[in-house]
This record gives structure tokens, sequence and C-alpha cells, in this order.
């Protein structure tokens, strides 16, 4: 018995792993281990030699048992201990730097004109860029043979052969978002229609996505004196200057009258300056909306009117931060955006301001 104590405790002292240790219990303990055998052969012994191997055979079990228990709680300390060492973090080291983003300008213009409006009252509508060709065109008094409608300014969607429905288009402008607002609430109604749009068209001065935001208000006695003061308060809270307005008599099929608005501003070597000097520049379409428009919107012409304008996005972006070319807007250059993009703390909020 001494010489199993021995050799087994010496053995548990030295397995190296679990397994080992697994392979030592079932060679000592298991059923068919050697300490195990030995408790067999108690049966062949006088009781007299049986009240003294008993409990030494069963004191022995309990040791080994202990050992093994023991070697395999030191064990797993010591691969813990490994582990810790080869995968330990220092968590004192700097943080690495990480590029920040920025907002795009077109982003960033968008949300100061929505405050400015939402100061006045108007609300946002948005509505979807695949429209079908009743709210892009009809609902807005642009009949079939209108050259907006030509194939080469607008993006029409693909049917599939045999299906003579018409085409969807995409939007050539938000007008159809203010048709739906129109169907959706009625009048009276203060909304400005911010979105993306797509016409046919690329060159210097034209990309085939640009942004626009369109304004409607509709009320029972809401006049062009309306429309002048709203643009003028509008363009002044925008170029943080007071900046006058010049109303040209015009054409849209959406609107009678139609004026298109020039913003005063001077050129001096090569640059715009927007209020100031005796210059003018064309920023924007407006008028009183057309009787057929409100119809269209399910609105009755002879209990409501009211003015509608549009402006490009990119141009105002362009004007205010003196942003020289157009296409540069949709390359996605990460020096440009670094170079004109805006912190996102920079934001307008209709709470914090306009951050002037
Ligand atoms: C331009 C011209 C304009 C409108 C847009 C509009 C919308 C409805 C009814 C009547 Cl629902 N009008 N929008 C009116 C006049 C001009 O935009 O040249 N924009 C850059």
């Amino acid at each position: 018995m001494d010489d199993l104590r021995i050799k087994y405790i010496d053995a548990i002292a030295a397995a190296a792993d679990e397994a080992a240790l697994e392979e030592l219990r079932l060679q000592a303990v298991g059923k068919k281990g050697e300490v195990s055998l030995k408790m067999r052969e108690l049966g062949k012994m006088t009781p007299e030699e049986r009240q003294v191997a008993g409990p030494a055979l069963n004191a022995l079990k309990n040791e080994i048992n202990s050992a093994l228990a023991a070697k395999k709680v030191a064990l797993a300390d010591a691969a813990l201990d490994a582990r810790l060492a080869t995968e330990w973090l220092d968590v004192t080291l700097p943080a690495r730097n990480r590029r920040v983003g920025t907002i795009h300008p077109i982003s960033q213009v968008t949300e100061e004109v929505t405050a400015i409006f939402a100061d006045m009252g108007f609300a946002v509508a948005e509505g979807p860029q695949i429209e079908t060709d009743w709210y892009n065109f009809d609902a807005l008094n642009i009949p079939g043979h209108h050259p907006a409608r030509a194939e080469m300014d607008t993006f029409y969607t693909h049917r599939a052969e045999g299906d003579e429905r018409a085409p969807h288009v995409l939007r050539t402008h938000t007008s159809p978002v203010q048709i739906r607002s129109m169907e959706k609430t009625g009048a009276p109604i203060r909304i400005i229609c911010p979105g993306r749009v797509y016409r046919a068209d690329y060159d210097q001065t034209h990309t085939p996505m640009f942004h626009q935001v369109e304004g409607l208000a509709l009320g029972r006695d809401i006049s062009m004196a309306n429309l002048k003061w709203v643009l003028e308060e509008f363009f002044s809270a925008f170029f943080g200057t007071e900046v006058k307005t010049r109303f040209r008599a015009s054409h849209f099929p959406f609107t009678e009258p139609s004026a298109e608005v020039d913003i005063q501003c001077s050129w001096e070597g090569g640059t715009v300056k927007v209020g100031e000097g005796d210059d003018w520049l064309e920023v924007l379409g407006s008028g009183m909306v057309h009787p057929k428009v409100l119809e269209a919107g399910g609105i009755d012409p002879n209990e409501y009117q009211g003015f509608a304008f549009g402006i490009g996005i990119d141009r105002l972006a362009m004007l205010k931060y003196g942003i020289p070319d157009l296409r540069a807007f949709f390359d996605s250059d990460l020096r440009w955006l670094r170079h004109y993009g805006f912190a996102s703390l920079d934001q307008p909020t209709l709470h914090g301001g306009l951050n002037r």
C-alpha cells in the first residue's frame, strides 16, 4: 500500500495537464484501477486482516482523490496565469487618433434653410423620389408637349414589354411633395420641401442629381407681398446681412403670375458677395399657385390662394460658403469633404439657433 501511495502521489504531482491527471485517476481509483482491485481482494482475507486493510485502503483512495482534486485546481490556476501573461493589455496606453467625419455642405445648408423657415411657421414635408408622371407633371399643369417632359430632361423607369402604363419618373422637382401635402392636409398650409431631384443634364453647372427646396403657403388672402417679405427675411437670415430682392416677371406652368427673383450682390476680383453692391444674381423662381394646380391638390381655388417658390440648395451652398465647382459636391473626395465640411456641433437646431 505504501508503494501504491508513493507511486500515485508522485505521479499526480508530476502530471503535466488535465488529460494526464484523468489517466492517473483511471489507473488508480477507476473501476479497474489498482486501488479498486486491491479492495476486491478484501473478500479473500480473514476478518482480522480485513479490519486493518479495509480502512487503510479507504484512506488511500481518499488521499489519492484529494490529491487529484488539488492538482486539478493547481493546473487550472497555472493555465490562467499563462493566459494572463500572454493576453495582457496596457490600459494606460493613449488611444489612437481617429479622424472625425464632417457634415456635407448640402446637409448643413438644408438644416440652415429648414431652421429659418421653421421660425416663420413652415413645416418640412418629404415624399418619394420616384414619382408617377401625374404628380410630377400633370398635377403641376405641365402638359404632355411641354419641353420639361422631353426625354432628354427626365429620367424614366423601365416598364416590362407589353406594359402600356406610363413609366414612373425620377422627380424633376420637389413640387410633387407639395401636391401630396395639399391632398393630405388641405389648406391653410405652410410647408417647405427640401430634397433630391433629377434631370438628365451634366456639364460645368449641372449634375444629374441636385437639391432643391420648394416652399408653399396657402391661405384665404396670401399674396405676392407676403412672398416678397418671406423671401427677403429668408435671404437676410441665411446670408447674415440685409439682402434686397428684385422680382422679374417670368413664366412657369404651375404659377400665375410668376416671378424670377434676383438677390443683390457685388462682383469684385471674380468673387460674388451677397447683400452689397448693385449687381443682381438670379436665385429662384416663384409665383402665385395656378388655380389648376390647387384643384389638382384637392383645394378650391375660389376659397384659397397662395405663393410657391423653388430654390437650388447646391447653388445656395456655393454662394454662402464660396465653393467654386458644383461637380465636386458629389465626388466624395475626402480632402474636399474635410475642407468644406462642417463640424457636427455647428449644425443649426431649432433650440440652438443658427450658430451664426
Ligand atoms: C425654379 C422654379 C418654382 C414652384 C417652383 C410650385 C409648386 C407647387 C405649385 C406651384 Cl405645388 N409652384 N413650385 C413655383 C415656382 C417656381 O421653381 O426655377 N426653381 C429653381
